[in-house]
This record gives structure tokens, C-alpha cells and sequence, in this order.
């Protein structure tokens, strides 16, 4: 972790310029708990320069801050021109079905930190989230922090915290905000989402400076992947426009015949295993091949669409997934660009598009007459949202 208090930093400046650039680098190498000590160092001692810390001395010290120096004109300008990013480590989880997982919630590069606020979504039919806490190493340890209770909602599929400095610190550099636990339920694909990105909001992702002024970030996406153990991944190159993409199927079954067609928009492969046992796959598509609005299709039968409109297609900035579970036989899965509403695969929203989700209505998983397609937005029930959105886009065609 890197963090700078702003105390050492303005101390510094009243220093030499090399001072200033080796104790940035020395600041980068302590640990956050030693910063209050290492700032009145700063302020007490003539330039008191520490390395590992320990005082250098003599022609140590010398060749000691000119390496230190040299090292520093190649970061030093990166530091300050680099943008804040509000990220997940790691942006990508792998765990199986029923494994507890965490993933950290990070800032970097951030100047005049001193509260922030991260509400995440993420696919509640999918994830559970089972807690959220601040690591010993969170970029406030060290300090006093206002840290409310974190708001769980698995119903909704949402997080939400805050964290605030007491008093008029900041703190400046790049390090962990938080760390949340899920539990894997089932197999699937989840985007993590900051929602209401930079807007000061009771449902808001923000960071803010002493002056309540939000800092501009940019926010990336987390993606988890839940497989079952067996699963291998297979990668398959696909040419459009003379460019190559790679599309991976993770899978438990055999994979044949894989193609993709450019004029069609579609992809396919065939899946064997054994017969009557459970397959399952997740498939990871570059979103320059296939994009916002998908069907699968197995064995020539519409199985599960994706949207993005409905946050139902898993996506982060290049690729994007889809899921599906089947028992085994000689089986054949597609994978088509289609139009909002399409829940057959015919690529037009017509009659039997509100058929199905009328067939399906008023149904929860637990109910026979329940069918995932009908769940256009993947709230685990199909009701009037569900058919709204068909009937607002019928008629339409690709
Ligand atoms: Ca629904």
C-alpha cells in the first residue's frame, strides 16, 4: 500500500527538492501506522532522511539518496498524472458453487481522501453477500473512523458502506476501502456494479475531501464466475473482420464443433457427457462478437435471454457471459444476437413472446409452471414488470 498524509507531504515541501523526492519514495515504502511518526520526524529534524528505517549516514547516505533520487524522477511524474480508480481486487472471482470468497474494494491514486461511500450491486440469484468489513490495512488505519454499520440487502442484490475520517485529516496514495464477503450459491455469472457513480447520494458511490467536495475516479467492474469443480476451460479463436477474438467455454461436458457466424450473429458448439448427469457452462464472449442482447438456445429451444437494458447479461468493459445448466446427452447450444423482448429466438417480439411469460405468470423458482426465460429481469419472479417490458417492445425485429 502507498499512502501519504498530507501533513508529511506539505512538511516536505518546505525541504529540498530532493528531500521532497526521497521522502516520497521512503513514504511509499512504510507502513501507514508509522506515518504519524514518520511526519513529526519530518517536522522536528533537519531532513531527516529514513530508509528501511533506519538514519543513512556518510557516503551510504550519499549513494543511498541518489538511487533513491534516480528512482524517484521515474515514479514522480506518474504519481500525480495518473487518474483515481475505484476498483475490485480481483476485478475477476473464480469460486465454486458454496465456497465463501472475498473481494476487496480499492482505491488508487486518490489525493484529499477523507470519506468515502461504495454501494455495489451484484446478482442476487447468484452471490449472496455475508458481510462487509474494514481489512487492518484499510487506507484510514492508523486514524479514528466513523464507520456506520454496512447495509446488506441480498433481497435486491445490493451492498452499501461508509467511511469517514474524524476530524479534518486526509489521506492521500492508494489502498484497500474495504472488504466484502460473498458465498457463491449457485452456478452463474455476476457483474459487480458501483452504482450512482460519483454522486453524493444516500445510494451513492462517492469520494469525498475535507470540504465535502466529490473527488472524480473512475469506476471499474467486477466480474465472478461461479463454476462447479470439474470445469476446464476451453478457448476458441473466432475471426470477424480480420481480427481474432477468443471466446472460452468453462465447462464440465466435452465441447465439439464450435463455430461462430458473423453475418448471423450467432455462436454454437455441441456439449456431451455422460448421459443423464448435469452439464453446465459459462461462456465468455468479447463483447466486440456479440453484445446487450442475447438468447440461448439449446437444442433449438430458447432456454435463458440476457439483457443489459435489465441487467441480466453479465458483462464488465470487454467481455460479456452467459450461463446455462442441462443434462446430458448429445446436446446443441446457441447463442444469438436478438432484440429486447425476443424470449423464442426468432428475432422479433410478436404473440408467442407474451405467451411465455403469461404462461409463467405470478411464479417464483419454487413453482412448477416457473420458467427463467418469463424472468425477464431476473428479480426471481415473474410479474407485471416482466410482462411490461415484452409489451414495450413488441412488434420490434432485428
Ligand atoms: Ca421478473
Amino acid at each position: 500500500m502507498t499512502l501519504e498524509t498530507n501533513h508529511a507531504i506539505h512538511a516536505a515541501s518546505k525541504t529540498k527538492h530532493t528531500t521532497l523526492l526521497a521522502t516520497y519514495v521512503t513514504l511509499q515504502t512504510i507502513p501507514l501506522m508509522d506515518i504519524e511518526k514518520y511526519s513529526r520526524n519530518l517536522i522536528s529534524g533537519p531532513a531527516i532522511i529514513l530508509y528501511g528505517g533506519e538514519q543513512l549516514k556518510g557516503c551510504k547516505t550519499f549513494l543511498s539518496l541518489l538511487m533513491v533520487i534516480v528512482f524517484s524522477l521515474s515514479v514522480f511524474p506518474l504519481a500525480y498524472s495518473t487518474t483515481t480508480i475505484v476498483d475490485f481486487n480481483s476485478r475477476r472471482s473464480t469460486p465454486l458453487v458454496g465456497q465463501v470468497f472475498i473481494v476487496n474494494v480499492t482505491v488508487s491514486n486518490v489525493i484529499n481522501l477523507s470519506s468515502w461511500q461504495t454501494v455495489i450491486s451484484f446478482d442476487h440469484s447468484i452471490l449472496n453477500c455475508t458481510g462487509l468489513s474494514l481489512p487492518p490495512d484499510h487506507v484510514f488505519s492508523g486514524y479514528s473512523v466513523f464507520f456506520p454499520p454496512p447495509v446488506i440487502n441480498n433481497e435486491n442484490g445490493t451492498v452499501k458502506a461508509f467511511c469517514s475520517l474524524e476530524g479534518t485529516g486526509s489521506i492521500n496514495g492508494s489502498g484497500k476501502l474495504c472488504t466484502i464477503q460473498f458465498q457463491a450459491k449457485t452456478l452463474g455469472v455476476s457483474s459487480l456494479n458501483f452504482i450512482n457513480i460519483m454522486m453524493k447520494q444516500s445510494d451513492g458511490t462517492y469520494l469525498l475531501n475535507p470540504d465535502m467536495i466529490v473527488i472524480p475516479f473512475e469506476a471499474a467492474i467486477g466480474i465472478v464466475e461461479v463454476s462447479a469443480s470439474g470445469f476446464q476451460a476451453n478457448i476458441f479463436n473466432v475471426t470477424q473482420d480480420t481480427q481474432t477474438y477468443q471466446v472460452a467455454v468453462s465447462t464440465n461436458s466435452t465441447v465439439t464443433n464450435f463455430h461462430f457466424n458473423q453475418t448471423n450473429r450467432e455462436l454454437g458448439f455441441n456439449v456431451t457427457g455422460s448421459d443423464g448427469t448435469t452439464g453446465a457452462c459459462i461462456v465468455t464472449i468479447p463483447k466486440a462478437l456479440l453484445n446487450s442482447t442475447l438468447i440461448a438456445l439449446l437444442d433449438d429451444t430458447a432456454i435463458r435471454a440476457y439483457n443489459n437494458l435489465t441487467h441480466t447479461l453479465p458483462e464488465n468493459e470487454t467481455y460479456c457471459f452467459t450461463y446455462l445448466n442441462y443434462t446430458h446427452s448429445e446436446r446443441s447450444f446457441k447463442i444469438l444476437l436478438t432484440v429486447s423482448g425476443d424470449l423464442t429466438g426468432d428475432r422479433k417480439v410478436d404473440v408467442r413472446d407474451v405467451a411465455i411469460v403469461a404462461k409463467a405468470f405470478g411464479t417464483t423458482p419454487d413453482l412448477p409452471r416457473w420458467n427463467p426465460l418469463a424472468d425477464v429481469d431476473n428479480n426471481q419472479k415473474v410479474d407485471v414488470r416482466d410482462v411490461s417490458f415484452v409489451a414495450k417492445n413488441y412488434g420490434k425485429q432485428l
